[in-house]
């Protein structure tokens, strides 16, 4: 048997435009260090772990190589989230008219099975460690059914190792891994507890480091920098410190998702920042504590402790990738400003601004159809940075534009600058000074979201002389970390 496993390119709905979730945008951020692809997605090398050895096994990730639709395959096994469903669907087209059985899985073809079944022979509903060998089988000897489905969740200990070694790996910059699933909470507009469960799976720490050392040596490099895919690794505190414990010695850089909590807990902040954890994404969605209650966020987002909380973090030379997001019902047109304004007085390293999206399969999603406010089901459009529902207190083009305006100015070169000014002088004071490369980091990373941000139409009117101003500033101060970092 010869099976491929494919992650679909994700398509740009407008090819002029660039988005702000495109990996491309870390990849060019980086070029300073390294022309590479950011990530791949862990699916990949974890559906590779699946298949039997005796199986011809071809991975193919569109997003740093092309599919040749002439070869000959007996299964094609197609991966994406939401994003990537429509070049997904293509892709299924394609090796169907051939003959060929196409499978797809994934959050995307699980929330959505009755849509995916048109452009697949068989639609799996959940996670890969249960469901791929049966799937297998049934190919094996002809007879796939239409859906797969399990209530049963796999534990962690015994998964097997994801087939990294099997990824083009001198494509990518930065490997993935994952060390826990499912999340307790259920915010609205989060496919997490649907799709993984409220009950939190750990991988058993050891295990996670023999992952990352597979990982290092597969990488290749003395401070290897992993994404760990977690969806809040200090959710559990004890466990979340043993594991930075156990990554001190393995010399890695990593960045996580973590809630607000850790902002309580200094021996764990410390300890994150000892093993090597630089970036955290946290997830502040919304400055309005109604739009926070409505959408059942974690308890921990507290909107009159996020300063505070945010300057404590980042004051352990952690750069804090804050994400907002603006649409919900409680949102009115203040809402641009004042999110604005928070992020840039905050000195939000790398901020993450986006627009409420209904994701298929979250509760927001299924409230929205209900209330008819759902605009279209172009899952190209799905990106966070378009309008894809009425909102409640504005109209679209408000809501679109208002949210354009935010953007660039929360990328302007003078809000880029107050953010990083003000970063900086607390990592100067910070007990574990962060390398001049990270000082680097969030300084081209904030320049290549600002060209994502100002790739879209513009809706701002800057004071032009300062800005010229602080984008010498900020050049200035590129030219002399370079600078410094050589000697
Ligand atoms: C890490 C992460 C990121 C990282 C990606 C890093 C990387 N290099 O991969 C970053 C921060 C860059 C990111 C960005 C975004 N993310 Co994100 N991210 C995640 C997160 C936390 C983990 C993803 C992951 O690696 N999971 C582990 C892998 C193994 O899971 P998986 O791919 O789903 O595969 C499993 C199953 O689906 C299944 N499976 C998959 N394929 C198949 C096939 C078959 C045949 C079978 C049987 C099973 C199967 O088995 C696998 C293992 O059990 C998830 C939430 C989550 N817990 O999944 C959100 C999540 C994927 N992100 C989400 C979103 C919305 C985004 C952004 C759009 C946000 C933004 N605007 O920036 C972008 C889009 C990125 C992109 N280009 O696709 C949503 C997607 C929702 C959707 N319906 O598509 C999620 C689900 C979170 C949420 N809020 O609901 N993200
Ligand atoms: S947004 Fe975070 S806290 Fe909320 S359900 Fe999703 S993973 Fe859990």
């Amino acid at each position: 048997m010869k099976v491929a496993i494919i992650e679909p390119r994700r398509k740009r709905w407008d090819e002029k435009r660039a988005e702000l979730w495109e990996f491309a945008y870390i990849t060019r951020a980086f070029s300073h260090y390294r022309k590479k692809y950011s990530g791949f997605s862990l699916s990949l090398a974890i559906l590779a772990s699946l298949i039997p050895s005796d199986i011809e096994l071809k991975i193919i990730d569109e997003n740093v190589e092309s599919i040749d639709f002439s070869e000959f395959f007996d299964l094609v096994i197609v991966t994406f989230f939401t994003i990537g469903a429509t070049r997904a669907y293509e892709i299924g087209d394609a090796f169907r008219k051939k003959g060929i059985k196409v499978v797809f899985g994934g959050v995307h073809a699980s929330m959505m099975p009755e849509e995916a079944i048109l452009h697949a022979d068989a639609v799996a509903i959940g996670e890969a460690e249960v469901l791929i060998p049966e799937i297998i089988e049934d190919c094996h000897h002809g007879h796939l059914k239409k859906f797969y489905r399990t209530p049963e969740r796999p534990e962690l200990e015994n998964t097997p190792v994801p087939r990294w070694d099997l990824l083009k790996i001198d494509c990518y910059h930065n490997p993935t891994t994952q060390t826990m699933r499912g999340c307790p909470f259920d915010c609205e507009f989060c496919t997490v507890r649907a799709f993984w469960g409220k009950r939190y799976r750990y991988k058993p720490i050891p295990k996670v480091v023999e992952e990352i050392k597979i990982l290092k040596r597969l990488f290749d490099k003395k401070d290897t920098f992993i994404m760990i895919a977690d969806d809040d690794i200090t959710a559990n505190k004890m466990r979340a410190k043993d594991l930075f414990k156990a990554f001190i010695p393995l010399g890695i850089k990593w960045m996580g998702q973590g809630s607000l909590s850790m902002a309580k807990d200094d021996e764990l902040l410390e300890l994150m920042v000892r093993s090597g954890g630089t970036r955290m994404i946290i997830g502040f969605e919304s400055i309005s504590p109604i739009a926070l209650r409505e959408m059942h966020k974690n308890p921990a987002n507290i909107v009159e402790e996020y300063a505070e909380n945010v300057r404590k973090i980042q004051s352990y030379g952690v750069a804090v990738i804050g994400s907002f997001v603006v649409g919900f019902d409680d949102d009115d047109e203040s809402v641009f400003e004042r999110t604005a304004n928070f992020i840039i007085e905050n000195h939000i390293a790398i901020p993450q601004f986006l627009l409420l999206t209904p994701f298929p399969g979250t509760k927001l999603f299924e409230r929205l159809s209900k209330e008819k406010r759902i605009l279209h089901r172009d899952w190209t459009r799905y990106t966070t940075s378009t309008v894809c529902f009425k909102p409640k207190k504005m109209s679209v083009d408000t809501l679109q534009n208002g949210y354009y305006n935010a953007l660039q100015r929360i990328f302007s070169y003078e809000g880029i600058l107050n953010r990083l000014e003000g970063l900086w002088s607390l990592w100067d004071k910070s007990s574990v000074v962060p390398s001049i490369k990270e000082k680097i980091d969030t300084l081209v990373l904030n320049s290549n979201f600002r060209d994502v941000a100002y790739g879209f139409p513009h809706c701002i009117n800057l004071d032009i002389e300062k800005e010229t101003k602080a984008k010498r500033k900020l050049r200035g101060y590129f030219r002399e970390l370079l600078r410094t970092r050589k000697n």
